[in-house]
């Protein structure tokens, strides 16, 4: 029998395991899976862990998320088309759900679909190697649990880590004799630690923006951002200030580009993260940055070097779970013979295609409409239920423009699903006030 190993189990992973399991309700005959996953739940970024550093079994924690994230874009843009909001909580629900309540919302389309069962728990990958000869797989796989290390072989793996869980710490002069704390966005769990305090944020980007908001939220003292490339350009209240990049660091004091300095108490590295797979060797590990077109794979998904290496999920995102899901449908689709690869020259001229349309991009509009063709052009070669996904691009529209107009009120605001065309409800409590972030209390009518 065909062997498919799938490498996590965070909403890229689990969206692999969807598409096999949608395919067997069908009627089809389906692979065997097996999917490793090193934490001790599912739902990767979105199982909350209070760890860093190190977990208990010395493995390095994945998680990066915090206390009182909420979704930094709409739900509607992220919505299963194979499984609602409203099919799951019951009801409309407003559209900017804090992180309790979409781990629970990724959590019961798995449930439903019954495939805990091939989730291998607390079980990191260790290597996977390919046998030219056989073109077999051999994964090596550590049970953290009884603390046993065993090799499998498969015919396919799917690599569905994530990419947003080893960071990248840039060096900055001085940053030895700083008094206060430095950390990476990575480390960052409970913003009340900088209440009262002057923070200094590094860098410009999703992370630098909400662990900013955050902060200023739950009453830091101020906050200043720095930035390499451009600022932000929000509208930031009085306490909350961009300026040109960190030179230095001396004891307290910060000295940016301009020439000006500022007395912070913290410095958060909000400088990104990296594409880091240890467990795979040279001939199999994607090498890119974080951008719209990541390297190296053919219709975002497959490795050039190697047709039986997937991966979702890797690219920068806007699209984010329903375009996992189309992946994985498509990938399972090439998996199980539905798709039959074009030549290798049209998987290159298609690469070249999207990459050159990649460099021409100069705004976030255009990022989002770039990004929703590539997600329409394998949607069009599954049977992934079809979707509006220029609905989607205008929400996304909607959602640039309400930043734009109050970065700390865009979370008030409301949109269609393009799932079930319901308008969803305003949420009870504007954003700013509402510090409970729990699920009961987001839920509560
Ligand atoms: P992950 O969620 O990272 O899951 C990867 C899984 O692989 C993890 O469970 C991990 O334990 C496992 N794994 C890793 N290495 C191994 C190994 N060697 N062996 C076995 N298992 C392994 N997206 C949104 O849509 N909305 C948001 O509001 C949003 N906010 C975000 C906030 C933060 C702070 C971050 C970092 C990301 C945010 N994202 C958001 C983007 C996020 O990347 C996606 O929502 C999503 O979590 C990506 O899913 P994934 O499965 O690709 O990766
Ligand atoms: P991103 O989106 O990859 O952004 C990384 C940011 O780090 C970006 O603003 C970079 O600046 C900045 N950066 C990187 N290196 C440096 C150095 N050396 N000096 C200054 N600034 C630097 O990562 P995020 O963590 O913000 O977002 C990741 C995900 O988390 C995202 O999907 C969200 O939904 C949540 P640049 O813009 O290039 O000037």
């Amino acid at each position: 029998m065909t062997r498919v190993a799938v490498i996590g189990a965070g909403p890229s992973g689990l969206a692999q395991l969807r598409a096999f399991q949608s395919a067997a309700q069908k009627g089809a005959e389906t692979p065997e899976i097996v999917c490793f996953e090193k934490q001790s739940d599912w739902g990767g970024l979105w199982n909350y862990t209070w760890r860093t550093g190190l977990d208990e079994y010395g493995e390095p924690v994945h998680g990066s998320m915090y206390r009182y994230l909420w979704s930094n874009g709409p739900k509607e843009c992220l919505e299963f088309a194979d499984y609602s909001f409203e099919e799951h909580f019951g009801k409309p629900i407003a559209s900017y759900p804090p992180r309790a309540v979409l781990w629970d919302y990724i959590k019961g389309r798995v449930e439903k679909a019954n495939v805990r069962h091939w989730v291998r728990f607390s079980t990191p990958v260790r290597m996977v190697r390919f046998d030219d000869e056989t073109k077999k797989f051999t994964v090596t796989a550590h049970n953290r649990i009884e603390d046993r290390m065993y090799d499998e072989e498969f015919d396919y793996v799917v690599v569905a880590s994530g990419h947003f869980s080893t960071p990248n710490v840039p060096y900055f002069e001085g940053v030895k004799t700083f008094n206060g704390r430095v950390l990476h966005a990575h480390d960052f769990r409970d913003a009340l630690e900088f209440k009262g305090k002057d923070i200094l944020i590094v860098g410009r980007s999703y992370s630098a923006e909400d662990i900013g908001s955050q902060c200023w939220k739950y009453g830091a003292k101020s906050v200043t951002t720095s930035y390499r490339s451009k600022p932000m350009g929000f509208k930031w209240p009085e306490n909350f200030e961009e300026r040109p990049l960190l030179v230095k660091l001396e004891n307290r004091t910060a000295h940016f580009l301009d020439g000006s300095t500022k007395e912070v108490d913290a410095v958060i590295l909000c400088t990104g993260y990296q594409h880091h797979f240890p467990f795979l060797p040279d001939d199999l590990r994607l090498k890119t940055a974080n951008r719209l077109w990541a390297d190296s794979l053919y219709k975002g998904v497959i490795f050039d070097k190697n047709p039986r290496l997937f991966y979702i999920g890797m690219q920068d995102q806007f699209y984010t779970f329903n375009m996992f899901d189309v992946q994985a449908w498509w990938a399972r689709d090439v998996m199980m013979g539905r798709i039959t690869l074009p030549s290798e020259e049209e998987l290159k001229a298609n690469f070249d295609m999207w990459r050159a349309r990649e460099e021409t991009l100069e705004d976030a509009e255009q990022m989002i409409w770039y990004q929703g063709d590539y997600v329409k052009e394998l949607l069009a070669e599954t049977d992934y239920p079809n979707f509006d996904i220029e609905g989607t691009n205008q929400t996304f529209m909607e959602w640039e423009h309400h930043k734009a107009h109050n970065i700390m009120g865009f979370r008030d605001h409301a949109y269609r699903s393009l799932m079930t065309g319901n308008i969803s409800p305003t949420h009870h409590t504007p954003w700013v006030e509402a510090l409970d972030d729990s699920m009961e209390e987001y839920l509560r009518n």
